[in-house]
């Protein structure tokens, strides 16, 4: 069992797909850890996106996410870090499949839907960075809805 790391953005949050995108991993069997709305101060989205500090859209980026809460998601399951990657598509949602996540809501390659960890190293520390302990749970699925 692994946990990954979702951000739902501004795009999906404003754009009413926050049940949608959810419902897409309870789906596929995932169980969730963690759910909160926050907001995204200057200092975490440097830190996590550090790897695009460089780059000249990034204070673009930075407006973006802080333009409305996100919803932050812990989710667990079997290999979850890369099964969660595939949902979503590749970064540009002009060139990711219809039927993932990022195909069938994203706009572009900067507004597209969600962030995801991108390896069980990062994941751990994203976890980290998004949640504290007491907001991430573990616990038994005992219980079902009618099908
Ligand atoms: P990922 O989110 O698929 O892991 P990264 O390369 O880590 O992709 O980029 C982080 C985020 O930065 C993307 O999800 C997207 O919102 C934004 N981004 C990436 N490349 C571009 C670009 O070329 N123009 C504008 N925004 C970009």
């Amino acid at each position: 069992m692994q946990t990954s790391l979702i951000l739902l953005k501004p795009d999906c949050v404003t754009g009413r797909k926050v049940g949608e995108v959810i419902k897409r991993f309870e789906e596929a069997g995932f169980q969730i850890r963690g759910c909160k709305l926050f907001r995204l101060s200057s200092e975490i989205l440097n830190e996590h996106y550090a790897h695009l500090a460089s780059k000249p859209f990034f204070p673009e980026i930075v407006a973006f996410m802080q333009s409305s809460p996100v919803v932050g998601l812990a989710v667990a399951g079997d290999n979850a870090v890369d099964r969660v990657r595939t949902l979503l598509g590749p970064t540009d949602s002009k060139k990711a499949d219809k039927g993932t996540i990022r195909g069938d809501f994203g706009v572009d390659v900067m507004v597209n839907v969600a962030h995801a960890s991108d390896s069980a190293e990062n994941a751990e520390i994203e976890l980290k960075r998004f949640f504290k302990d007491e907001e991430l749970f573990d616990y038994a699925m005992s219980y079902t809805t009618k099908p």
